[in-house]
C-alpha cells in the first residue's frame, strides 16, 4: 500500500479563506490517482482551537468549519472510493484540546465525574511538578491548576492535556469515536503518538539519559536529557491496539501507528503479531540524514525485525527529505534514491505531500511563523518549513488559494508546480509516478532477501525483481548472475548501464531490475 500524507491546512483551499480544506482535497483526487497512491492519510480536520494546528481536538466526531462539514467528508470518502483510493484519518487520542468539554468538566473540581479522564497529580513532596517528565515542546510536562490545587499532565502543549488511558471510561469513549468514523466509511486510522498513550502508574521519574542530543533546538536537547522509560512505550499500551484491532477488523480497516521509537525491536512489538496495530510508522526514518554508512545498516536491521512497517521519508513534523539530504536537486535526487529503496520494502510506503515534486522546505520568515514550537523558542528549527502550501500551478499563490495563505508559499518557482511537472517527462513527479507503477508489480510477491553489496550500496530482491541503490558519490558495479535482466525503473536513466552480468550504476542512483 502506498499512502499519501495530506497536511490538510496546506494542501488545497477551495473557498479562499487561505486554509486548505476537505473540498480542496476532493478536487485533487485525480492528481493523486495519476501519481498512483492507494490511500490518503488526512491530518486532523476536527473542531480545534488550532494551538497545534488540529492536533488539539475539541470534538472527535465533527469537522472544523474552517475545513468543511461532515457532508464534505462523506463526499470525499465517496469520491475517493469511486477511484479505488482508501481514506485514513488521524486519531489524536494521547491528548485532547484543553477546550474539549471533557477537560472543561475535568478541571472544575476534584470530584467531577470527568476528573479521571485526565492525569491529575499533587505537587512533589518538596513542591513543584509531580515528577521530572518533560514536554516535547519544552519545559515540564505538568501545569499547575490554581483552582483545584493539582497539576495536569501534557506531553505536548499545556493546551493538550493527556487523557488517562488507565480509566476504562476513556477507552470506551474513544472506541465509540472509532466506530463513528468506521460507520462513515473511513478505511483506517493513523494513530498519533501511538507509543505514548499509557504512562507509568507509579509516575516514577525518568532516569537521566546516557546519550546527549546534538540537536540545535533547546527543547529537543532538554527532552533527551532523560530517557522516556516511564512516559513512553509502556508494555500495556499494546493492549489498547488489540481491542481496536477487533473493532476495525469488521470494516477491513487498517491501524497505522506513529511509533516514534528508533529501536526496530521495540517498534516490532506494536505490529509484528498482527493483532494490534497493522503497521508501525517512524523508526526515526523521517529524521535520517544522508549518511552512506548508516542507511544500509538501518534499513536492513529494521526489516529483520518485522515486515509490518510503514516507511516514510518525511512528514509534517520534520524538515523535508530533500532539505535533510542536501537541498536543491541533490536533495531531491537522494530522496528519490532512498524512496526507491523504501518503496520496495514491506509493507507500506508513505509519501508526504510535495515529496513527489522534489520540494525542499519552504522559507518562512520568523514574523510569519505559525508553529507553536517557534512561538516558544524562535531559535528552534520549527515545523513550518515542511508545512508551506502545495504549489499547484504558476500564478498567484501558486494556485493554492485565491485568498491570503495561512503560511507563505515559501519561495517556490514555476518548475516546482504540480501542473508543470505532471506534463513534463523526467520531472520529479514523472519519476515518482513511474516508481509507484513499478512498485505495484512486485511488492505483493515474496519476502525480502538482502543481497551482499559493496560498501555504500544497498540491494535486495523480492521474487525475480531486485532493488539496487548506490548511495556513494562514485560509479559502482554490481555483479548479477542474470545476463538478460531488464531495467524496470531507475532514478536517473542516463546513469545505469546493464552489460552482460554486471550493472554499472552512477553515483547516488537507484534502480529496479527484473532478473530473467
Ligand atoms: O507528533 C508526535 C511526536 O512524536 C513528536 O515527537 C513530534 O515529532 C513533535 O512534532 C516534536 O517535534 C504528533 C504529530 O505528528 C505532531 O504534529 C503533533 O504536534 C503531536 O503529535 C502532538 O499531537
Amino acid at each position: 500500500m502506498c499512502v499519501y500524507e495530506i497536511y490538510v491546512p496546506s494542501f488545497s483551499d477551495s473557498n479562499g479563506d487561505g486554509l486548505g480544506d476537505i473540498i480542496g482535497v476532493r478536487t485533487k483526487l485525480d492528481y493523486l490517482v495519476d501519481l498512483g497512491v492507494d490511500a490518503i492519510w488526512l491530518t486532523p480536520f476536527y473542531p480545534s482551537p488550532m494551538r497545534d494546528h488540529g492536533y488539539d481536538v475539541r470534538d472527535y466526531c465533527n469537522v472544523d468549519e474552517r475545513f468543511g462539514t461532515l457532508a464534505d467528508i462523506d463526499s470525499l470518502i465517496e469520491a475517493a472510493h469511486r477511484r479505488g483510493v482508501r481514506v485514513i484519518v488521524d486519531l489524536v487520542v494521547n491528548h485532547t484540546s484543553s477546550d474539549h468539554p471533557w477537560f472543561e468538566e475535568s478541571r472544575l473540581s476534584l470530584n467531577n465525574p470527568y476528573r479521571d479522564y485526565y492525569v491529575w497529580r499533587y505537587a512533589a513532596p518538596g513542591g513543584g511538578p509531580p515528577n521530572n517528565w518533560l514536554s516535547h515542546f519544552g519545559g515540564p510536562a505538568w501545569t499547575f491548576d490554581q483552582e483545584t490545587g493539582q497539576y495536569w499532565l501534557h506531553l505536548f502543549l499545556p493546551e493538550q492535556p493527556d487523557l488517562n488511558w488507565n480509566n476504562p471510561a476513556v477507552a470506551d469513549e474513544i472506541e465509540a469515536v472509532i466506530q463513528f468514523w468506521l460507520q462513515r466509511g473511513v478505511d483506517g486510522f493513523r494513530v498519533d503518538v501511538a507509543h505514548g498513550l499509557v504512562k507509568d502508574q507509579l509516575f516514577r521519574d525518568n532516569p537521566p539519559s546516557e546519550k546527549r542530543s546534538a540537536s540545535s533546538d533547546i527543547a529537543v536537547r532538554e527532552f533527551h536529557t532523560t530517557t522516556h522509560e516511564f512516559d513512553h512505550d509502556r508494555p500495556e499500551v499494546v493492549e489498547i491496539y488489540r481491542r481496536w484491532n477487533v473493532l476495525v477488523a469488521r470494516f477491513d480497516a487498517v491501524l497505522i501507528g506513529e511509533v516514534n521509537i528508533p529501536d526496530p525491536a521495540k517498534v516490532a512489538r506494536y505490529s509484528k503479531s498482527g493483532d494490534g496495530l497493522h503497521l508501525a510508522m517512524s523508526l526515526g526514518t523521517v529524521e535520517w540524514e544522508w549518511n552512506v554508512h548508516d542507511l544500509a545498516i538501518l534499513l536492513r536491521a529494521a526489516t529483520q525485525q518485522t515486515r509490518s512497517l510503514a516507511w516514510a521519508l518525511s512528514n509534517h513534523d520534520r524538515p523535508r527529505s530533500a532539505t535533510r539530504f542536501g537541498g536543491g536537486s541533490t536533495g531531491a535526487r537522494r530522496a528519490l534514491v532512498l524512496g526507491t529503496v523504501m518503496a520496495g520494502l514491506p509493507e507500506a510506503f508513505v509519501i508526504y505531500q510535495g515529496e513527489e515534486l522534489g520540494l525542499p522546505d519552504g522559507e518562512v520568515p520568523i514574523e510569519l511563523a505559525r508553529d507553536p514550537i517557534w512561538r516558544r523558542d524562535p531559535t528552534a528549527t520549527g515545523r513550518d518549513g515542511s508545512r508551506t502550501p502545495m504549489p499547484w500551478s504558476p500564478g498567484q499563490h501558486f494556485g493554492f488559494t485565491s485568498g491570503t495563505p495561512w503560511l507563505p508559499l515559501g519561495g517556490r518557482s514555476d518548475s516546482d508546480c504540480a501542473s508543470i511537472q505532471v506534463a513534463a517527462r523526467h520531472s520529479w513527479f514523472d519519476r515518482w509516478r513511474n516508481l509507484l507503477m513499478v512498485r505495484r508489480q512486485f511488492t505483493s510477491a515474496t519476502e525480502v532477501e538482502w543481497m551482499s553489496a559493496p560498501f555504500g550500496m544497498v540491494a535486495y530482491s523480492r521474487g525475480c525483481v531486485s532493488v539496487i541503490a548506490n548511495l556513494t558519490a562514485e560509479e559502482r558495479t554490481m555483479v548479477i548472475d542474470h545476463p538478460d535482466s531488464t531495467l524496470l525503473f531507475s532514478t536517473d536513466r542516463s546513469s545505469v548501464h546493464i552489460a552482460d552480468s554486471a550493472i554499472l550504476i552512477g553515483p547516488e542512483t537507484a534502480l529496479i531490475v527484473k532478473l530473467q
